[in-house]
């Protein structure tokens, strides 16, 4: 038995001291980008995100609603793996199939439909706009676009047919297939219309491109692309299913995959590693994890991890620390990895990206995580807020609207091969709760990024690397803590609609 001796201390213990902030010292100038997977020192990670978030690997989190929204502000998300394969890799293939700017044409009504069938759908996909085919199908013919602009219950009837509102495709400005997003775009706006139907010579539809994608565009410049311009995506695998899994997610476009554990220190990870380092070369990307200390991650880095997840027992919706007494603060984990991942290119010129997994309350938190060297963070409650988290809205006793979240471990998700113990879960080691809904993830992370960039800025940094290396971080006393904790809780207000 060993008894370390330092305290084990988690973000929220934690401030930074600002350093001189210059003229060069400006948010427009912050580059926050990091690299996804391994690559040479001097040399470009082969996969990098300019927003340094990814999602959760977690049914409450990750859909390819949210996937999309994500690789469209810069970051990526991890699909799930607690399902089957067939389904997790047609969620992959459906966030291929979606090129960045042309959104695919999979939610349909007939004409004859009325109003409220059509308003029902809308809210169920989440969608503005839904296209009209002859049979309500994606392969029939296109007769015209509905959306919410297009009807009002005050003025219509919910029994009045899809027809009599819809914009007939006679009305409508639309593109051949084979339009470049630029002319596209240009058509779009000089038609002023809000979406532009791209049209088959057999008149089928096969893309819509949406004004609204062109303003985030425009507003990020950022989005997380494979080179043929398809949005980026990465799936979990497991030690389990992986002979399977992993051909079948490979197979349908994923573009980089990772291991789900909450304990990766362990041969079956290795073995994982093994086999698509066998089978694929270095032509598929695989993270591992998650560990906590420097000998978790050389293990996983040395069998040839991509990047190292860190973080046990830190999740907003975790009990393992509880369960199992297992775990760590999650600053404190960083800054015994940090320092084993820079030994580590130092001496092999191979840098293994380390990614903090968990933890993260407040947006502060993100900062800190940078400061002690995280390179990207994966963040469940913080996604799991937005419109696109695929968990569904239910008003709280207060009125105020609210999301579900529940943890891979609870009795709800009984992610076996994350949390089974030899077998199915005996115990749980997450809990089923809610967390206020906030809106969009676009409206939320353009905000988050921009107290990202301002603590840099006060920490006179641009990049991600050298802020990590100039950084100046204070443990907080508990008085201190208090203090702040004890005033109006200025944190976490619920929306009201
Ligand atoms: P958070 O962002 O604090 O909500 O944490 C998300 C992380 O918590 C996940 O990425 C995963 O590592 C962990 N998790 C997921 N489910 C559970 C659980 O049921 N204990 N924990």
């Amino acid at each position: 038995m060993r008894i370390l001796s330092e305290t084990s201390r988690t973000f929220g213990e934690y401030l930074l001291l600002p350093n001189l902030t210059d003229e060069d010292c400006t948010p427009d100038r912050v580059d926050l980008s990091a690299p996804l997977v391994r690559h040479r020192v001097g040399q470009q990670s082969p996969i990098r995100i300019a927003t340094p978030m990814v999602s959760a690997i977690m049914g409450a989190v990750s859909s390819p609603q949210l996937a999309i929204a994500l690789a469209q502000v810069g970051g990526l998300s991890f699909l799930h793996q607690n399902q089957p394969i067939g389904e997790q890799a047609e969620m992959v293939a459906t966030v291929k199939r979606h090129k960045a700017g042309f959104r695919h044409n999979d939610v349909n009504i007939k004409p004859s439909a009325t109003l409220h069938e059509a308003d029902l759908l809308m809210r169920q996909t989440r969608l503005d706009v839904v296209v009209v085919t002859d049979d309500g199908t994606p392969s029939g013919r296109f007769l015209g676009l509905i959306g919410t602009r297009d009807y009002n219950f005050h003025r219509h009837q919910p029994g009045d047919s899809v027809e009599s509102r819809m914009l007939p495709v006679a009305d409508l400005v639309t593109a051949p297939h084979g339009t470049t997003l630029e002319r596209a775009n240009s058509l779009l706006w000089d038609s002023r219309q809000d979406v532009l139907p791209i049209v088959e010579a057999t008149g089928h539809l096969t893309a819509l491109v949406q004004r609204r994608d062109y303003e985030l565009h425009e507003q990020f410049r950022t989005e997380t692309v494979d080179g043929d311009k398809r949005f980026r995506v990465g799936a979990g695998v497991n030690t389990r299913d992986f002979k399977d899994r992993i051909p079948a997610l490979v197979e349908s476009g994923a573009d980089v995959l990772c291991l789900d554990s909450s304990d990766g220190y362990s041969v079956w990870q290795h073995r994982v590693i093994e086999f698509v380092r066998e089978r694929y070369g270095d032509t598929v990307h695989i993270g591992a994890g998650n560990v906590v200390d420097a000998r978790g991650f050389r293990y996983l880095a040395d069998a040839g991890a991509d990047f190292v997840k860190v973080g046990i027992g830190g999740g907003s919706i975790c009990i393992t620390r509880d369960q199992k007494g297992i775990g760590r603060g999650q600053a404190t984990a960083l800054a015994e990895i940090v320092p084993a991942r820079d030994a580590l290119a130092e001496k092999t010129g191979m840098y293994v990206p380390v990614c903090s997994d968990g933890g993260v309350i407040h947006d502060s938190h993100m900062a800190i995580a940078y400061a002690f060297g995280a390179d990207f963070l994966m963040l469940g409650r913080y996604f799991a807020r937005f419109d696109e988290s695929p968990a569904p809205k239910v008003r709280g006793a207060g009125g105020q609207v609210l999301k579900e979240y529940w943890g891979e471990g609870s009795a709800r998700a009984r992610n076996a091969a994350r949390y089974g113990q030899g077998g199915d879960m005996v115990f749980e080691e997450g809990v089923d709760g809610y967390v206020n809904y906030v809106g969009s993830l676009a409206d939320n992370v353009k905000v988050t990024l921009a107290k990202i960039r301002s603590t840099m800025i006060s920490c006179g940094s641009t990049s991600l690397r050298r802020f990590h290396e100039t950084a100046v971080l204070e443990p907080i006393s508990q008085q201190t803590f208090v203090q702040n904790s004890e005033e109006v809780d200025r944190n976490e207000r619920p929306t009201v609609v």
